[in-house]
């Protein structure tokens, strides 16, 4: 079965990390979600990507906060796509994380997203523009998305806007 799989490196990170969740299943896209840290569960980790690779994962979202290694991890023991998603845990609000996650070496891509929901939810839409490459359905589902999102701008200015 293809699905995404979704890790977060913290219970901490889980209350943004479900906007992820909720966006892939608005699309009907299976994933999983676990707890995983590249620093505190190094083996739990890489066994994990293995066993997900096994059972169908497509890509990997990876998300944790601080001196964020987790994606850079994934990305170091798959080929499957890694996105990965900054959170703003800690002092530095996520620029730490944001730096840690983007600055791959050549090579060793991991595709990073905005800091925090906004990049929460657009790990979701990346993975789901990546699976859509070969599901028609999906990517029907895509473009149904952005016609309600056009539409809604037109809603909400019509509500408030003054033309001359
Ligand atoms: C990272 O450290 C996690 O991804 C989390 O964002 C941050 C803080 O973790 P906790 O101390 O809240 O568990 O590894």
């Amino acid at each position: 079965m293809k699905f995404v799989s979704i890790v977060i490196g913290s219970k901490s990170d889980y209350e943004v990390m479900k906007e992820c969740a909720t966006t892939l299943e608005k699309f009907g896209v299976a994933y999983e979600l676990l707890i995983s840290s590249a620093h505190r569960s190094p083996e739990r980790t890489k066994t994990y990507i293995a066993q997900a690779e096994a059972k169908g994962a497509q890509m990997f979202i990876a998300a944790a906060g601080m001196a964020a290694h987790l994606a850079g991890a994934l990305a170091g023991t798959t080929t499957k796509p890694v996105i990965g998603v900054p959170m703003a845990s800690g002092e530095l609000r996520g620029e730490d994380a944001l730096l840690s996650t983007v600055m791959m070496p050549a090579g060793m891509p991991v595709a990073t997203v905005a800091i925090g929901k906004a990049g929460a939810i657009n790990s979701a839409y990346l993975a789901i523009q990546i699976m859509a490459l070969g599901d028609d359905e999906l990517r029907i589902k895509l473009q149904e998305d952005r016609i309600a999102k056009a539409k809604k701008v037109e809603i909400d200015s019509s509500e408030i806007e003054v033309i001359l």
